[in-house]
């Protein structure tokens, strides 16, 4: 399987992080491309239409997108414990910590794209403030959440959210007011699977 990717993408992190947890990762040749939203890759488009990573090519030669997808399909390939929970509680509660997380990388990394690449003139003060509101809000309620020791991909997507935010947002302080998130981090943080994947 091919994978393409970026060191600096937190939704790639995902996948590599569940590949290495489940054991997978020995079966994944790395494509590394460099994009932006105003600045695609050929081979990638011609691979997914979105032109976005992850992005990951079956030996059959068909592709599988985004990274939830990916990461459900990987985690059907191994004999080991599911990072995707079966059903119940454990299942409902994994996948909406994916979408919490998912949806404060959103909110990040489009802020990042506004603020870092788009012109100065152009730039839209109030939509950068209510995205990085939204960052903030979803922080709180992790916060308030009791995310364990458990590796799931709820909390393997929670985690590579707080490491896109340290990589990207080391001003933003995010721990200053969440102790509890903060001190899981710092734990989670020590996995091999999170110390392999280190954006840059
Ligand atoms: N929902 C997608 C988001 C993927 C995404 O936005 N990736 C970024 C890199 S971090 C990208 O490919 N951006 C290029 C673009 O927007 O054209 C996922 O979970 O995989």
């Amino acid at each position: 399987m091919k994978l393409y990717y970026n060191p600096a993408s937190p939704y790639v992190r995902k996948v590599r992080v569940l590949a290495i947890e489940t054991g997978l990762m020995g079966r994944i040749e790395l494509a590394k491309v460099t994009i932006t939203p105003t600045g695609p890759d050929a081979a990638l488009c011609a691979d997914n239409p979105i032109g976005k990573i992850p992005t990951l090519v079956l030996d059959d030669g068909s592709a599988l997108y985004d990274s939830r997808v990916i990461c459900e399909y990987l985690d059907g390939l191994h004999a080991g414990a599911h990072l995707f929970p079966d059903d119940g509680d454990d299942r409902r509660t994994a996948l909406r910590r994916q979408a919490l997380a998912d949806g404060i990388l959103d909110s990040a990394v489009n802020t990042r794209y506004e603020t870092f690449l788009r012109p100065q003139a152009l730039r839209w003060t109030d939509w950068v403030d209510n995205q990085m509101t939204k960052v903030r809000r979803s922080l709180d309620a992790l916060e308030g959440e009791s995310l364990g020791d458990g590796v799931d991909i709820g909390t393997i997507s929670v985690a590579c959210a707080l490491g896109y935010l340290d990589f990207r947002y080391s001003d933003e302080g995010w721990r200053d007011s969440r102790s509890k998130l903060a001190a899981w981090f710092q734990k989670f943080a020590r996995r091999p699977s999170m110390s392999e994947t280190t954006p840059e």
